[in-house]
């Protein structure tokens, strides 16, 4: 994955110093592009264990149009948990102690984490238990499985952009429309989260298919490598529904930062040797039927984990 250190390389030399949204503060670039030819290997960060099992299951979430955190944490996968709690702790409904601006607080102050934790694993348990306060509180909103899956159109129907690209790559595979797009411009605020990863296209070569990515907005410590991985299988899983092998994963940003409180972190990263990359393998049977377990990482071997804090 020298891709990948490139890109923290790149950054560190060449980023420059921002304020941003979460008000911990980045340094960043605009505008970078990445390539991974998927038959050399599958690209799971190996100078860091990177969880195989989270990106399945948040890719499958996504291609089965689910939007409500309940179906993750079930699965134990805690990604989107932030932004449930985010809506949760600030609707009329909360009577907790107040967590205002928490994934800051929570860094830097000991006797707020401790709070903190308890309030958001009491919210998960309840997300897990309570069917109702889930509808309401574990729904992200119109996010990417909606998007993918039923774009809701003006007459009040919707679009599976996912079933139609399929049809195109499978009919037309030398077009150039081969896109699916989850910035929705008339929905982003009702979003919990807009989206980070935008807008896709495939494209066919002989037997191959590539997709390109856009990313608007990338975290690349602790976001990136999920990206990667979370695209590299969608074009194993698109390939395989329309009988192609998987070709190159393109990938192109446009604000690529590191996080001030990541730099360390970052660095001991790229100190580390990279190990050989591991395959995978899908079951065979048709992608909207797949559940976790028909698709398995074979050989990872990775450096242990970095820990680092999230930006909310
Ligand atoms: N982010 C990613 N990848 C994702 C995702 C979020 O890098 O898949 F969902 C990061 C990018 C940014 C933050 O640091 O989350 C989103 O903030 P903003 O909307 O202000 O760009």
């Amino acid at each position: 994955m020298k891709q990948y250190h490139e890109l923290c390389e790149y950054i560190l030399k060449n980023g420059e110093r921002r304020e941003d949204r979460t008000g911990v503060g980045t340094i960043g670039v605009f505008g970078y592009q990445m390539r991974f030819n998927l038959a050399e290997g599958f690209p799971l960060l190996t100078t860091k264990h990177t969880s195989f099992k989270l990106i399945v299951s948040e890719l499958l979430w996504f291609l089965h149009g689910d939007t409500n955190i309940q179906t993750l944490v079930r699965q134990n996968n805690n990604i989107w948990n932030e932004w449930a709690f985010e809506q949760w702790i600030s609707s009329e409904e909360y009577n907790g102690p107040n967590m205002t601006d928490f994934g800051l607080r929570a860094s830097k102050d000991p006797d707020f984490k401790i709070l903190y934790d308890r309030e958001m694993k009491a919210f998960i348990e309840r997300i897990k238990t309570d069917d109702d306060f889930a509808k309401k509180y574990g729904e992200l909103g119109p996010v990417y499985g909606r998007q993918w899956r039923s774009w809701e159109t003006k007459d009040g129907g919707s679009v599976d952009q996912i079933q139609t690209v399929i049809e195109s790559i499978k009919n037309s595979p030398h077009s150039r429309r081969h896109i699916v797009t989850a910035w929705n411009p008339a929905e982003v605020d009702e979003m919990a989260l807009p989206p980070c990863h935008s807008f896709m296209q495939f494209y066919v070569q002989g037997n191959k298919l590539s997709c390109q990515l856009y990313q608007r907005s990338a975290d690349v410590f602790l976001g990136v490598p999920f990206n990667i991985a979370s695209y590299a299988l969608l074009v194993h899983l698109i390939a395989k529904e329309t009988g192609l092998e998987a070709g190159d994963f393109v990938h192109t940003f446009g604000d690529a930062h590191l996080y001030s409180n990541h730099l360390d972190q970052v660095n001991e990263l790229l100190a580390r040797e990279p190990k050989p990359l591991p395959t995978i393998t899908l079951r065979d049977i048709s992608i909207f039927d797949m559940k976790t377990d028909d698709i398995q990482l074979i050989g990872y071997e990775s450096h242990p984990r970095i820990h680092a804090e999230i930006a909310v």
